[in-house]
C-alpha cells in the first residue's frame, strides 16, 4: 500500500476564500486524496490556517477585535466552510499553534548555526503618521518589475515577484494612505538562500514531471537577473513567531517576529504534530526521512502566486536545516480563475466567496464545475451561463438523469431489485470493453494530476451508459422480450453503483446518496469492469433516488449574476 503525504497551501485567516482561492488549492488537492484512498492507498491530508503576518493584523484590525480573538473565531469559520464543501482534510491545524512556534524557532536555530542566517541592518519604511514600521501588506505602491500599481511591500501579485518596501516606487501606507515615509535602519535577520542556491537548482533538476508552470516560475526567481537573492524572514509586528534561537531568546531580536512566509510552510509539518497530538498518529513516519518518510510520496497543491516559497524559501529552510527532512515529490501549481471578466478579489469583495456558494447550491455542483474546469494550463473564467450549461448538461442531463431512468423504469416493470433473467450481447460486452480502456484513461490522468482530463474522461463513461441505454431502449424492448431488457437494466444498475465509487472523489455526496440507493457499501475500485458489473446480483434489493441534481433554471442564473455582480460589503 502507497502513503501520501499531502497538502493545500494554507489560506490566509483574513476572511472567507472566494471560488478562486478553493480551486488554486484545496479542492483538487482533496480530489487527489479521495482518489488515493478510493484506490486503497494509505492518505495524510493536511491543511491549516495562515494566521500570521500582516494579512492577519489588517484583518483584525479591520473587524475591530483583538488578533487572536480574530484568528480563534475565522478558524471555525474557514473550517466549518471546509466541511461544507466536503473537504476531506485529516487534520485542519492552524499555524499559530504551540508546534508550529517550536519548530518555527527550531529551523532558525539549525539555520543559524550553520551559518545560513544572518543578522543585518536593514532600511525599513517608518510611517510617521502611523507610528510605525510598515511591513509587507501595510505598503502598496507601483511594483519595479512590471509596474502594476498596487503591488504590495511582500510580492506583486501581477508578476509574482518577491519584494522588499523598499523596492516600490511611490510607495504609500495601507493603514493611513500616508506617503510621509521614511526609511530608518533596524536590524533583522537574513535567511543566506543565495548560499543555497546551487543545491535548491539541482534539485529542482531531480524532479521529472513537474507542471511546467512550477519549475518555470522557479527557474526564473533563480536565473534571472542576480539569481537568488537573500530574504529578510524577520519583522517588526506584534502578531507571529517571535524571533527566538530555539527556546533561548534572541539577543537584538527583542520585540520582533517571523516573516509570515518563514513560519507558514514550517506549518505543514508542525500541523502533522498536531494531528499527532490530537489523534495518536505518528508524525515522523510522514515528515522525518530517518523514521520512514523516504517511502512517503509528498504532494503540494497551490496556486502559481505561491510557488517561489515553495520551491525556493521553504526549500531552502529544509535543505539549509541539514536535518532528514522529507522533501516534496510533486507540486502542482495552479493558474487563476477569474469572475466574470475580472479578477476574483478578497479586497475589493468581487466574485462569489465560499459562503454565499453555499447558501445558493449544494457543494457538489461548485465541485463539479470547478474542478472540471480548473485553471490548469491557462487562466479560466467563471461566468453565469458557464456554469449553468455544465450543470445542468453534466450532471442532470447525463448523470442525473441516466440513474432516474433506470431505477424507475425498473420499479415500474420489474421491481426495486435487480432483474434476473436474458443474456448479454455484443453492444454490452462492446459498452464494458469501451468503460475499461476509459477506466485505464482516468487512472493516469488521476494519478499524474491531469485534472481537467480526468473530468473528461469521467464525463464521458457517465455518457457511454447514456448511449447504451438510448441504444438499446429497454423500454420498447420490454414489450417484446422482457428478458432481455432485464438484462440490460441489470447492467445500466451495476454501472450506478461504479459511477458512484469513480465519481466520488468530484462529487461526493452524489455519490453517497447512489451507494445508499443501491442499497451497498461496496465501495471496491471497478479495476476489472467484467466483474465490476456483476457486483450488485440478481435479485439485490435498492431504492429509487431522490432527484441528484436540479437543472439551474435561466432565471436563477439571472437572479445570481444580477446578486453577485457588486462587491461585497
Ligand atoms: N497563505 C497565501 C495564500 O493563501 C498563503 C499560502 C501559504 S502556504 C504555506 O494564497
Ligand atoms: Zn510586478
Amino acid at each position: 500500500m502507497a502513503r501520501h503525504l499531502i497538502t493545500s497551501a494554507i489560506p490566509y485567516i483574513n476572511g472567507i476564500k472566494h471560488l478562486g482561492n478553493l480551486v488554486g488549492s484545496q479542492l483538487p488537492a482533496d480530489l487527489y486524496a479521495r482518489y488515493l484512498r478510493g484506490r486503497g492507498d494509505e492518505v495524510l491530508f493536511l491543511c491549516a490556517t495562515d494566521e500570521h503576518g500582516t494579512p492577519a493584523e489588517l484583518a483584525a484590525a479591520k473587524a475591530g477585535k483583538p488578533v487572536d480573538e480574530y484568528c480563534a473565531e475565522m478558524w471555525a469559520v474557514q473550517a466549518d466552510l471546509a466541511k461544507g464543501f466536503n473537504l476531506s482534510f485529516d487534520y485542519y491545524g492552524r499555524s499559530s499553534s504551540d508546534q508550529n512556534r517550536k519548530l518555527t524557532q527550531h529551523f532558525a536555530s539549525v539555520l543559524y548555526d550553520n551559518g545560513l542566517i544572518e543578522e543585518r541592518m536593514e532600511t525599513q519604511m517608518y510611517s510617521h503618521a502611523d507610528g510605525r514600521y510598515l511591513p509587507d501588506r501595510y505598503i502598496e505602491g507601483t511594483c519595479p518589475n512590471c509596474g502594476f500599481d498596487s503591488a504590495r511591500g511582500d510580492q506583486c501579485d501581477n508578476c509574482t515577484k518577491q519584494l522588499d518596501p523598499v523596492d516600490l516606487i511611490d510607495p504609500r501606507s495601507t493603514i493611513s494612505g500616508s506617503t510621509e515615509l521614511e526609511m530608518r535602519d533596524t536590524k533583522h535577520l537574513y535567511l543566506l538562500q543565495s548560499k543555497l542556491k546551487d543545491d535548491i537548482d539541482q534539485w529542482i533538476d531531480s524532479q521529472t514531471g513537474w507542471p511546467v508552470l512550477t519549475t518555470s516560475i522557479a527557474k526564473k526567481w533563480l536565473h534571472d537577473g542576480d539569481g537568488l537573492q537573500d530574504r529578510g524572514i524577520t519583522r517588526d509586528l506584534d502578531w507571529g513567531v517571535p524571533v527566538a534561537l530555539g527556546d533561548k531568546p534572541w539577543p537584538g531580536m527583542e520585540g520582533k517576529v517571523f516573516y509570515v512566509w518563514f513560519d507558514a510552510p514550517i506549518e505543514y509539518i508542525a500541523c502533522s504534530q498536531e494531528w499527532s497530538d490530537a489523534t495518536g498518529g505518528d508524525w515522523a513516519r510522514w515528515w522525518r526521512t530517518d523514521k520512514g518518510a523516504d517511502d512517503v510520496r509528498y504532494t503540494q497543491f497551490m496556486g502559481k502566486d505561491n510557488v517561489p516559497f515553495h520551491t525556493l524559501s521553504f526549500p531552502a529552510t529544509i535543505i539549509g536545516s541539514g536535518e532528514p527532512w522529507k522533501r516534496v515529490d510533486y507540486l502542482k501549481s495552479f493558474n487563476y480563475l477569474n469572475y466574470d471578466g475580472g479578477q476574483f478579489s478578497t479586497s475589493r469583495g468581487r466574485g462569489v466567496f465560499m459562503d454565499q456558494a453555499l447558501e445558493i447550491l449544494p457543494a457538489d455542483y461548485w465541485r463539479w464545475w470547478l474542478l472540471s474546469r480548473v485553471p490548469e494550463t491557462s487562466d479560466t473564467e467563471f461566468t453565469w451561463d458557464n456554469f449553468q450549461t455544465d450543470v445542468n448538461k453534466d450532471l442532470a442531463d447525463v448523470l442525473g438523469n441516466f440513474v432516474s431512468r433506470v431505477t424507475k423504469f425498473c420499479r415500474s416493470k420489474f421491481s426495486e431489485d435487480v432483474p434476473a433473467g436474458g443474456e448479454w450481447g455484443d453492444a454490452e460486452t462492446t459498452l464494458i470493453a469501451d468503460l475499461q480502456t476509459r477506466l485505464t484513461a482516468y487512472e493516469a490522468a488521476m494519478d499524474g494530476i491531469e485534472i481537467r482530463k480526468a473530468a473528461g474522461e469521467l464525463r464521458a463513461m457517465w455518457a457511454a451508459g447514456n448511449e447504451y441505454l438510448q441504444a438499446a431502449a429497454p423500454w420498447t424492448l420490454f414489450k417484446t422480450d422482457p428478458d432481455q431488457a432485464a438484462a440490460q437494466i441489470r447492467l445500466a444498475l451495476n454501472l450506478i453503483r461504479i459511477y458512484a465509487v469513480l465519481s466520488a472523489p468530484f462529487i461526493p455526496t452524489a455519490s453517497a446518496k447512489l451507494l445508499s440507493a443501491m442499497n451497498t457499501l461496496d465501495m471496491e475500485w471497478p479495476s476489472d469492469m467484467n466483474a465490476a458489473v456483476q457486483a450488485l446480483p440478481e435479485g439485490h434489493a435498492f431504492n429509487v433516488p431522490d432527484n441528484l441534481f436540479d437543472k439551474i433554471t435561466d432565471e436563477q442564473r439571472d437572479e445570481w449574476a444580477e446578486r453577485f455582480a457588486g462587491t461585497r460589503d
